[in-house]
């Protein structure tokens, strides 16, 4: 019986804090009964939980959420506990010797507490630490138990689970989405022969050719040793001096500097599996496989002026998308395609299929697609599902199998060691996003933090104490390719023909649009100014000039350089001259959602006609649209009308960049406030600088003039993405307006440099 506050007084009045009301159940606030929590007995697979992050998948179609019900909390009604399940009865302070005395070494509540605390970063992942993921399911479109026994692919319609991570490969955990770099594209499949990790990039090759040169790539990229500078970006000198003396990146640099580098969204990019894989069938037949994954959301990349400016307005712009879309019910969605082929098809082509830095040309090979993937829920906790993820490719299930690229046989060692360290041990594969949603069954036992309580005193096999289980699968269990391999002498070297280091790198530049190949020049011209050492750019620009002379003579030009001599080729062979494959090129893939998700700014203020604007927010919402009223501060703003709107969000706190197209509704005297406030004639300037649609009704007041943005393309033809409007046409605008938005840009507006 101690009365604290009676004995000295102290903090008299904080019952009257607002927080006390969170800490202890409120009149009224009723906790709900536990009938939403799935326990581990009533679990049942298929069906989907109540407990879900968000958009709730129907019913079967993922069936990793029950066996990680498991391990889900819900402190719905309950009271703090120890991680021994002690109540505590007070979260605020510390057990001290007296009010003002010493804090006492038996407090175990704080001290448990903080040492939770202390340990809670994991090291985070060497390569790919910034990333976004969800879950969702496979579907395949039809049965390929001709070339195949992988368990996804053994009939139409059968849905297997996936957790995909998306990422960025260069910055830290906390870096920006927008950086310009590689994006990983990872796939697990919980299927019924075990998981299997497609551990892909939205880029089809890579920089190097052998494994053996990969910590030599990381070391150049990752932010410089002595300051840890730059953070998230590539264009800095120690990349461009590796990459400038390893021509063999020179295909994948073309493809890095390229828009693929700065997408608008991890919904609207191409996924790769990157090597050459194999099928295997049931009778032990393969072939050669390609992996493909294509957005139906289309591909949309940003502009890196814009890319620059959304790392500050939001650095988590990406992460967000995704979430949002999802928590939407806009579930993207990704076709899976195979391009297959024979070995003697193979060695045919004039590259080396087990070289990581040649593609194989849809014109050689067509991709047929063979399934969709369905991305329709976020995970529920970010740490124990996306960062604890591992993503390994040698896990692979019968069906599937590995080829001789030496680039992935050194993956094959490295994502299992990666995760020793990352995780902490050899039971990652227990924690529950790695875990198969098919039982495991083996004699390995022990190590850091096992969860599996093994019963019996069997360990070993053969034996007969246990009755001889696990047995050996035999020709059911994975059974590897038997590639023959005979009298070949031990080696460090690589075959002639991925010495050709330019064909598939000019096939690339060759097969882009004008606008593509413009902002490739951008890129280079970028990453180069921001080298220091004269030498390296005059070296890339050296590599650069085996490509295209329109390229490196652009390059050239914007570092006030000469062109160099090009750079000695590696191979004797003649260069191979392929044809322009269309689809190479981003633009070639607009894809098939029109306006969904895409984000408008409809800008409003006082004398804004606002059934005119509700009419615009009204018609892009029902087409899937994202609009906003973005005004210069919160609150009410008064119509012409004389009635009134709540702005949503302001010029500074969502700025132009965050949007795909941008609306200025009716109303002279919201739009002459308007052109009095530089944030509003920015945010007209840098849509149209970003080639984005511009819908205008009336002219727009003085907004557009004052901003200087001209109604005409250079050539003098009118702007094709700026869609007038009287308040009688509205609608008609609108629907024009909508098309312009699933066009995703008005790239005839772009000039170099830009004009507003
Ligand atoms: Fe990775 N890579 N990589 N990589 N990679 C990792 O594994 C590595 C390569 C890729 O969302 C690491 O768990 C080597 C190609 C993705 O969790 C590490 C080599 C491709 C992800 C590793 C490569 C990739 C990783 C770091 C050359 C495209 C993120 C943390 C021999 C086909 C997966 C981790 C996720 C992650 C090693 C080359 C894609 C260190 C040694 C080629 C998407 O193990």
């Amino acid at each position: 019986g101690m009365d604290l506050a009676a004995k000295v007084g102290y903090n008299a009045n904080k019952a009257g804090e607002y927080g006390d009301a969170a800490r202890t159940p409120q009149p009224g606030q009723t906790a709900k009964p536990d009938a939403d929590i799935v326990t581990a007995s009533t679990a049942v697979e298929n069906v989907a939980s109540p407990k879900t992050g968000s958009g709730q998948p129907p019913i079967g179609v993922n069936n990793t959420i029950a066996p990680l019900d498991r391990v889900r909390a819900d402190s719905n009604d309950r009271v703090l506990t120890t991680n021994q399940g002690v109540p505590v009865a007070s979260n605020q302070d510390s057990l001290k010797q007296g009010l003002r005395g010493p804090t006492l070494m038996e407090d175990f509540i704080l001290r448990e507490k903080i040492t939770h605390f202390d340990h809670e970063r994991i090291p985070e992942r060497i390569v790919h630490a910034r990333g976004s993921a969800a879950h969702g399911y496979f579907e395949a479109y039809k049965d390929l138990s001709d070339i195949t026994r992988a368990a996804p692919f053994q009939q139409a319609g059968k849905k297997t689970p996936v957790f995909v991570r998306f990422s960025t490969v260069a910055g830290e955990r906390g870096s920006t989405d927008t950086a310009r770099d590689v994006r990983g594209f990872a796939v697990k499949f919980y299927t019924d022969e075990g998981n299997w990790d497609l551990v892909g990039n939205n880029i089809p090759v890579f920089f190097i050719q052998d494994a053996m040169k990969f910590p030599d790539l990381v070391h150049a990229l990752k932010p410089e040793p002595h300051n840890a500078m730059p953070q998230a970006a590539s264009a800095h000198d120690t990349f461009w001096d590796f990459v400038s003396l390893m021509p063999e990146s020179m295909h994948m640099l073309m493809w890095a500097m390229s828009d693929r580098a700065i997408p608008r969204s991890y919904r609207t990019m191409q996924g790769f599996g990157v090597h050459t894989f194999r099928l295997v069938n049931a009778a032990g037949a393969s072939v050669f496989v390609k992996f493909h994954w294509t957005p139906l959301q289309g591909t949309h990349s940003l502009v890196w002026d814009e890319a620059v400016k959304i790392s500050g307005a939001d650095p988590d712009f990406h992460r967000r998308d995704l979430w949002e879309a999802i928590e939407a019910g806009e579930f993207p969605e990704w076709e899976l395609g195979l391009q297959v082929f024979t070995e003697e098809q193979a060695d045919s082509f004039p590259f080396d299929v087990l070289d990581s830095t040649k593609l194989v040309p849809e014109e050689l090979v067509p991709v047929q697609p063979v399934g969709k993937m369905v991305l329709n829920r976020n995970p529920d906790n970010f740490f124990a599902e996306t960062e604890q993820v591992a993503f390994c490719t040698a896990h692979i299930i019968p069906g599937i199998d590995f080829t001789n690229d030496p680039l992935l046989h050194g993956r094959i060692h490295s994502y299992v060691d990666t995760q020793l360290s990352r995780l902490g041990g050899p039971n990652f594969h227990e924690i529950p996003i790695n875990a198969p949603v098919t039982q495991v069954h083996n004699n390995q036992r022990d190590g850091m933090h096992r969860q599996t309580i093994n019963r019996g005193r069997v360990s070993y096999e053969p034996n007969s104490l246990g009755g001889g289980v696990p047995y050996q699968a035999g020709t059911a269990g994975f059974t590897s390719y038997p590639q023959t391999a005979v009298g070949e002498d031990k080696v460090r070297g690589r075959p002639e023909l991925f010495a050709d280091h330019y064909s598939q790198a000019r096939l690339f530049y060759h097969s882009q649009t004008p606008v593509e190949q413009a902002h490739i020049v951008g890129a280079f011209r970028f990453e180069l100014t921001r080298v220091t050492v004269p030498a390296i750019r005059v070296r890339t620009l050296a590599m650069l000039a085996n490509v295209d002379a329109t390229l490196v003579n652009a390059v050239a030009d914007g570092l006030g350089l000469e062109v160099p001599e090009p750079q000695p080729l590696a191979t004797t062979r003649p260069l191979h001259d392929y044809e322009p494959s269309a689809a190479l090129s981003l633009l070639a893939r607009p894809g098939s959602t029109g306006v969904h998700t895409r984000r408008v700014a409809i800008l409003v203020g006082n004398g804004t006609d606002l059934d005119g604007a509700r009419a615009i927010y009204a018609g892009l919402l029902a087409d899937g649209a994202v609009p906003r009223y973005v005004g210069q501060k919160l609150g009410k703003i008064t119509g012409a009308a004389g009635d009134t709107l709540d702005v949503e969000i302001t010029l500074e706190a969502g700025p132009a960049v965050i949007y795909d197209a941008m609306v200025i509704p009716g109303g002279e005297a919201a739009s002459a406030a308007l052109a009095m406030d530089a944030h509003a004639l920015e945010f007209v300037r840098l849509q149209y600088r970003h080639c984005k649609p511009i819908m205008v009704v009336d002219g727009g007041g003085n907004l557009l003039a004052k901003a200087d943005i001209p109604a005409n393309l250079p050539d003098g033809t009118p702007d094709p993405g700026i869609i007038g409007a009287t308040p009688a046409d509205a609608a008609a605008a609108l629907t024009a307006f909508k098309l312009a938005i699933a066009g995703h840009r008005v790239w005839v507006r772009e000039t170099d440099p830009p004009m507003v």
